[in-house]
């Protein structure tokens, strides 16, 4: 059974206010410090900001949100996979804390009309933001479902124009091991990278995320802007992405280099095909009281209705 909700609210994007709340969002915390620093400076009263209406608010909901309970806020903040600010669970929001994303940078490269960097701001500000509630999957066999604020990527790509020669699409991490101190130890390849075949990317359910829960993206989650691909094993929703390129070959991904037979360049999430060392049967939902069962893990994560079309015909044990 699938839990995507179906029934469209109807509404267009085009039909919406083009203007991003998120850029406001951004000028406001501009205008926040500036006031803060006034406040400080000449001890004036400090206005009450109206914190609690969120960060997006002209963010719409999404068609494609699942109707499970989200995890709590404590719950995806807390416990991060994020290899820049450390290998155990609780250290991305540990030493995430001062990494600066203001100003940032997006750099558009490859095969595209368009190419250029792009000041984060302008780059999403012509974009429907909406609310969409997925499940995650992590390869390690522990799911969250988290709810995001974010725009299509299909959307993004289209207004880059790519050419008939853009097959795929490579993400890449910011490196700067003086701002991501897990940098400094060679556990990955830096930067992290990952790719999508192009009609991965353009699928209506992939997502460029710049909130959850209605705020602005916390720095362990990826700040400020993050792909997020539901049907595929968490660590395909590469952090902190400051490049995009469009390429006729299939992008070298960090964990299919770092062990090409444990983690495929697909990475769809699929319980019949296990990984080496571990069942994929089966998930533990973080948040859940440890006696609860597991739950069965389902083909692409439960999206196979919007995703399986796009991999008739491949054997998914050899393009796993
Ligand atoms: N740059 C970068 N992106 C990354 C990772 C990482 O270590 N570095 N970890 C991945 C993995 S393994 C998972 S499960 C998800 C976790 O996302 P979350 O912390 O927001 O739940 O991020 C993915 N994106
Ligand atoms: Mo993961």
């Amino acid at each position: 059974m699938s839990l995507i909700i179906k029934n469209s609210p109807g509404i267009k994007p085009s039909e919406i206010t083009p203007e991003s709340d998120y850029y406001n969002r951004r000028q406001f915390i501009k205008q926040s410090a500036a006031v803060l620093g006034a406040a400080w400076a000449g001890r004036i009263a400090m206005p009450v900001q109206a914190a609690q209406t969120g960060d997006f608010p002209t963010a719409i909901k999404s068609q494609y949100s699942t109707r499970e309970p989200a995890n709590s806020f404590e719950d995806i903040t807390s416990y991060n996979n994020f290899y820049e600010f450390g290998t155990s669970k609780t250290d991305p929001a540990r030493n995430g804390t001062g990494f600066q994303t203001d100003p940032w940078k997006v750099s558009i490269e490859g095969e595209v009309a368009r190419t250029g960097v792009f000041d984060l701001d302008e780059l999403i500000k012509p974009y429907q933001l909406e609310e969409r509630i997925y499940r995650l999957r992590c390869v390690e066999g522990w799911s969250m479902v988290i709810p995001w604020t974010g725009f299509s990527l299909a959307e993004m790509i289209k207004q880059f124009q790519p050419t008939s020669r853009a097959k795929y699409v490579e993400f890449t991490t910011l490196y700067d091991p003086e701002r991501m101190p897990g940098q400094k130890r060679r556990v990955l390849h830096w930067p992290y990278t990952e790719g999508l075949r192009m009609d991965e990317a353009m699928n209506p359910l992939t997502l460029m995320a710049v909130g959850l829960y209605g705020k602005t993206m916390p720095n362990q989650n990826g700040a400020p802007l993050r792909l997020v691909v539901p049907w595929k094993y968490g660590f395909k929703s590469i952090k902190s992405i400051v490049k995009i390129r469009f390429t006729e070959t299939q992008p070298v991904c960090t964990w299919n280099k770092t062990a090409p037979k444990e983690y495929g360049f697909y990475s769809n999430v699929n319980p019949s095909v296990d990984h080496p060392r571990w069942s994929q049967k089966t998930e533990r939902r973080i948040g859940r009281p440890f006696w609860e069962p597991k739950i069965p893990t389902q083909l692409f994560n439960g999206y196979g209705e919007q995703v399986a079309s796009l991999y008739t015909g491949m054997d998914l044990t050899k393009y796993f």
